[in-house]
């Protein structure tokens, strides 16, 4: 910085003023008869009062941008009592460094426990990598700071919130930037306007465009006969992140509707690789079955409607029947067969049986586990046996991942089974063409396993 450049310069002309003046000094009173030019003498003492005077002046001036620095922390500091917003200070690595309790509001964590941590950590997958952009321009760009970027967080319990905030650039004194400082506060509905959700509905729709949602299916196999019934079709995204939580982004984007689309329209397209003869078995959500026509989509794909199963998904109540079976009787009409998903994890997927009448009860893992050693799972499960007698429906038995549970199943009357035992999902279609060849052995004694 010039300024203490500039001081340095003057101490140094002050020193060797210092030098000079003392050395004439000397000099006069060493010889006071001999007519020195005593003139020089005083105009070194004037000009050292000079040089003294600036470099005071200017020591003054840094000093007191030093105390506007710390009236600027003060205030920060007060601003933190009184602020709904989330105030913080990073290192240049965006390691956290202060935090107020705004952190505390918005996502969940005391600014201790943030302190330390990286900013990123904070974030979602693609807030990280904006960020981290941002971050790699403004270092090439010798750093200007960003304002008003609306951001996916994680809350501390997992769910995803939007904030909205700035940051700047911390400097020190010789302008080298040594930090980052910034707010972020949450969003309000109105905030979330359409250019938030179209944003969102970007990503969703550049998952497709990147072939970033793969389709995996997992076998259902007969266990009369130990050969292959049908197959299940499953999302799977290229990032690390599991469907789960890529529906419940969606969900909170108010996009769940699109992602439930992308992931039926893409198990349609693949259902075309699979082995002839098999059926195929493709997750709907009510909302989805109610909000888009999947006759016309199941149509135009290409597939015999007769190998296709809809699976009427979600735990949730539906308070509409009269409608979910009026927006399914198209898909029946059609040839096209209805599955209830996850029956009997709880009380809204027996309803669905009751009232959507289907063509298959798809038994939810839960009732699956411990079924060999738990005669109440086993009641359950005949139960529903009887129950598909009643409505002419087939039963499918998931999660199968013992043995013991795969003979249980047989032995109780059920129909198929689905699980990690006979084969995890996969989305290798090596594996799918496999499987039409492969007989599981499904009673008897299992296969000893060399451990
Ligand atoms: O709700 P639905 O039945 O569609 O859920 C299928 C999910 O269950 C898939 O994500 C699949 O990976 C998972 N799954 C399939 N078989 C098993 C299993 O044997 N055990 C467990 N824990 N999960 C399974
Ligand atoms: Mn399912």
């Amino acid at each position: 910085m010039v300024t203490k450049r500039w001081i340095w310069l003057l101490v140094a002309v002050l020193a060797v003023e210092l030098g000079l003046i003392v050395s004439m000094s000397l000099d006069v009173l060493a010889a006071t008869n001999e007519g020195q030019p005593r003139w020089l003498a005083i105009v070194a003492v004037a000009w050292f009062g000079v040089i003294l005077f600036a470099t005071f002046g200017l020591i003054r001036s840094v000093s007191g941008g030093r105390r506007a620095l710390h009236h600027q922390a003060e205030a920060i500091a007060a601003d933190e009592s009184t602020s709904q917003d989330w105030l913080w200070e990073s290192d240049t690595d965006l390691r956290l460094t202060y935090s107020n309790d705004g952190v505390q509001a918005l996502l969940g964590y005391a600014p201790a426990e943030v302190l330390g941590r990286p900013l990123l950590d904070l974030m979602t997958d693609e807030a990280r990598q904006i960020t981290t952009e941002l971050h790699a321009a403004a270092k090439r760009a010798g750093i200007t700071g960003w304002t008003s970027q609306e951001a996916r967080w994680l809350h501390r319990d997992g769910h995803v919130v939007v904030l909205q905030g700035s940051a700047r650039p911390i400097r020190d004194l010789r302008g080298h930037v040594v930090g980052f400082r910034g707010t972020r506060s949450s969003v309000t509905a109105n905030d979330l306007s359409d250019r938030v959700a179209a944003a969102a509905r970007l990503r969703v729709l550049g998952i497709l465009g990147a072939s970033a949602l793969q389709v995996a299916f997992q076998p259902i196999v007969d266990l009369a006969t130990g050969s292959l019934a049908g197959v299940e079709a499953l999302a799977r995204f290229r990032d690390n992140r599991g469907p789960e939580e890529w529906f419940r982004d969606a969900h909170s984007a108010g996009l769940e509707l699109e992602l439930d689309e992308l992931a039926f329209t893409a198990a349609l397209a693949a259902a075309a690789q699979l082995p002839d003869g098999c059926w195929v078995s493709l997750n709907a959500s009510p909302a989805l079955i109610l909000a888009r026509p999947l006759t016309e989509l199941i149509l135009n794909a290409g597939i015999p409607v007769g190998r296709l199963v809809v699976e009427v998904t979600e735990q949730a109540r539906v308070d509409d029947y009269v409608a979910l079976n009026a927006a399914l009787l198209p898909l029946r009409n059609a040839g096209v067969r209805v599955a209830v998903d996850d029956t009997g994890a709880g009380y809204a997927s027996l309803s669905h049986v009751l009232q959507l009448r289907p063509d298959v009860i798809k038994i939810d893992r839960s009732l699956i586990t411990e079924l060999a050693t738990d005669a109440a799972r086993r009641s359950l499960v005949t139960s529903l046996v009887l129950l598909a007698l009643d409505l002419g429906a087939i039963v499918t038995g998931e999660g199968v991942e013992t043995f013991a549970e795969l003979e249980t199943l047989a032995v109780l009357g059920v129909d198929h089974g689905q699980g990690y035992l006979l084969s995890r999902p996969t989305t290798d279609p090596l594996q799918w063409a496999g499987w039409a060849r492969r007989h599981w052995r499904t009673t008897g004694t299992p296969p000893r396993v060399r451990i």
